[in-house]
């Protein structure tokens, strides 16, 4: 594919925001940041705030976080949306978070539960109505649990869901009953819903079940959805190391998983930006470590799976590890040797959610392909700019007692890091540290970063840079097709997946080598551009 022109990043900056009204670049100017070192420091970007209205934005609602994201893959809870039945039925098995039905069979994923409320609700209130839903609900599934999800106009009118679940909750007796107030408006994306979703589950769930669980090595997966699988391959490699998942929040989870999560030994963290919430309560409120772990990127996985080895230091598991990545590792590597003629100085951009448009980076650096430009729809500056080590809490780590909660404020927890020096007289203090490498510090200078990328910015980005391919989501996925770029979806995979641990960089090398390289884009023409006549019908400025 040829460049007409070669951009350099300013202009590019300078071009996305030519067309707006001025106060409209003003804000946009600063969420859109070329990637450069100043002195030791990352310029900082402005990050979830309210998408400017008017701005066609590739974000989601609270509502989405909260009952999409975080409860959806649970399977043998029945979540209960009040409002409207669109809220419900676009949330309705849309973000293939996949699921094991296990021995018991129970799974609810595939309904579609709702209140359906009317016009006739809004005006005199869906309480009892949604009472009514959740005593049928019981009635028909007896579950373990029933969660209630508001949507907009249940905020709006006032619903009082945490006193209809209190009541539903006692009148039941067996049933686990509790709502979230994840109306869509409540914050700016779907973030506000992760972090609803996460105090409700501590609160509700987590903590319940003080049985002791089997295993040597014991850990809770945070922020893995079981996307297209990826959570059973990090299970099986997980397993094939002799580590035990106690949790998962909350691909392929139960009930008990979240009840039981406090029985593990350590925390390790994939999505920082969904559970980090979970990740801290567990850490001050039962004194369980977490470290961040990254399971896409066959080097990253065999990294994570080390990460987790020495944080139990012992021999007979740092082994084992060992003996695993080198058991695995060869089958990757060829078909890595395999692509990497064709896919090596291919582009790609990435704009996904809150931690994809990060972690992704390393499997196309792995297929030797250079990110020229990614952003988050919705993370916080703390995943662009990396927590890389945060002094945190002081724990007893034997009798699981914190002897002192100590979070301290480090204004300079951005940047510039912390010295070695000045980490070990930390850690001699007792403190455990927080590694978490940013988006920002691992992107190559001079290129761009954008947070809250929308429709308009993403075709024109597609056209000045000519990506080889470009990843986003269902709602970006035609438009750039239409340009001729091969569109990858990193939400849902389009059809494909796991993407996650060893077999997963093999699908991804494989899925994306035959994108990059397939032909068809360039015989895409639209119709102005094969007769130039038509051009006054389909377009005009
Ligand atoms: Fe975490 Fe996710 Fe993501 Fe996310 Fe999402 Fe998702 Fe995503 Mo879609 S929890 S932040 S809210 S990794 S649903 S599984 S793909 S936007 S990058
Ligand atoms: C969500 C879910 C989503 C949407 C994906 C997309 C997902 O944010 O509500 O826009 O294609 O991964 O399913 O992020």
């Amino acid at each position: 594919k040829k460049k007409l022109v070669q951009w350099e990043p300013t202009d590019i900056k300078k071009e996305l925001l030519k067309k707006y009204p001025a106060k409209v670049a003003r804000k946009r100017a600063k969420q859109i940041l070329i990637n450069e070192a100043l002195e030791n420091t990352t310029p900082e970007i402005t990050a979830n705030v309210r998408t400017i209205p008017g701005i066609i934005t590739m974000r989601g609602c609270t509502y989405a976080g909260c009952k999409g994201v975080i409860m959806g893959p649970t399977r043998d809870i029945v979540n209960l949306v009040h409002g409207p039945i669109g809220c419900s039925f676009y949330a309705w098995l849309t973000r293939r978070n996949q699921t094991d039905a296990g021995v018991d069979g129970e799974n609810y994923m595939p309904y579609c539960f709702s209140t359906d409320m009317q016009d006739s609700d809004i005006i005199f209130g869906g309480e009892k109505k949604l009472a009514a839903a959740i005593q049928e609900v019981y009635d028909l599934f007896h579950p373990k649990a029933i969660t209630i999800f508001a949507t907009c106009p249940v905020g709006l009118i006032g619903d009082d869901i945490h006193t209809v679940a209190r009541t539903m909750k006692e009148k039941l007796g067996d049933c686990n009953v509790f709502a979230f107030s994840c109306e869509g408006y409540k914050g700016v994306s779907q973030s506000a819903g992760h972090h609803i979703a996460n105090n409700q589950v501590f609160t509700h769930m987590v903590g319940e079940n003080n049985e002791p669980k089997e295993g040597e090595y014991k850990i809770n997966l945070l922020g893995e959805y079981n996307i297209g699988g990826d959570g059973f391959e990090i299970d099986r490699i997980l397993r094939k190391c002799g580590i035990t998942t106690i949790s998962t929040f909350s691909g392929n989870s139960t009930y008990d998983q979240f009840a039981s999560a406090h029985m593990a030994d350590l925390s390790c963290v994939m999505c920082h930006r969904s559970i980090n919430y979970v990740a801290d309560m567990m850490e001050i409120k039962f004194g369980i470590p977490w470290i961040k772990v990254n399971f896409i990127g066959a080097k990253s996985t065999a990294k994570s799976l080390r990460k987790i080895a020495e944080y139990f230091g012992e021999q007979k598991l740092i082994d084992r590890v060992e003996a695993v990545i080198a058991e695995e590792m060869p089958q990757v590597e060829a078909v890595r040797q395999d692509v990497l003629p064709r896919t090596t100085g291919k582009t790609a951009m990435l704009f996904v959610g809150g931690s994809r448009a990060h972690h992704y980076q390393d499997l196309f650096s792995e297929m030797g392909m250079k990110t020229l430009s990614a952003g988050y729809e919705f993370a916080h500056r703390d995943d662009y700019e990396g927590r890389h080590v945060i002094p945190h809490l002081k724990v007893d780590a034997d009798s699981r007692n914190i002897e002192e909660i100590e979070v301290e404020a480090d204004p300079k927890r951005y940047r510039p890091r912390k010295t070695e020096a000045e980490l070990q007289a930390l850690a001699a203090q007792g403190f455990t540290f927080k590694e978490y490498d940013g988006i920002l510090p691992d992107m190559e200078a001079g290129t761009l970063v954008i947070d809250d990328l929308n429709q308009y910015e993403a075709e024109k980005l597609v056209e000045l840079m000519q990506p080889d391919i470009f990843c986003a989501g269902i709602k970006e996925k035609f438009s750039i097709q239409k340009l001729g770029v091969p569109m990858k979806q990193l939400h849902s995979y389009d059809s494909g997946g796991p993407y996650a641990g060893f077999k997963g960089a093999v699908n991804f090398y494989r899925e994306i080598d035959r994108l990059v390289n397939s032909k068809v884009w360039g015989y895409m023409k639209a119709p102005w551009q094969e007769n130039p006549e038509l051009s006054a019908t389909y377009v005009w400025e």
